[in-house]
């Protein structure tokens, strides 16, 4: 299931400024504009999948793509310690956007659990 138009798309298509820091013909990953931690990432697919209760079966090479995309971003921004990796999928879970998006938390020790 796709989505109407989020301000991800207009990132994705350069109509608003982002600090990009990879992109390949699936996903792109650029730095929140509201960081929580020192690093603060944002991988998400250029197929505007609302969120990740509406992935389906056909979406399955994708949803593999976007953690390894996550793995090799981490690496590249030099992660080497460990990182967060979060989803936050609808209302109750703490979704704004609506376009699917796994943060990237890192560069300083997480506290657990989540609020
Ligand atoms: P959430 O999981 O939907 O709550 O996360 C949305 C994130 O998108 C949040 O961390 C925002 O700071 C971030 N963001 C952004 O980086 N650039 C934008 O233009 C907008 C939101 I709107």
């Amino acid at each position: 299931m796709t989505t109407q138009e989020t301000i991800f798309s207009k990132i994705i298509r350069r109509e608003i400024p982002a600090e990009i820091v990879y992109e390949d013909n699936l996903a792109l990953a650029f730095k929140d504009v509201n960081p929580q931690a020192p690093v603060h990432i944002l991988v998400i697919p250029k197929e505007p999948i609302a969120k990740l209760s509406d992935a389906e079966s056909q979406n399955h090479a994708l949803m593999g793509h976007l953690l390894l995309t996550v793995k090799r971003v981490a690496e590249q921004v030099g992660l080497n310690n460990g990182y967060r990796v979060v989803i936050n999928c609808g209302e109750e879970g703490g979704q704004t956007v609506n376009h699917l998006h796994l943060h990237i938390l890192g560069g300083r020790a997480m506290q657990w659990p989540p609020g």
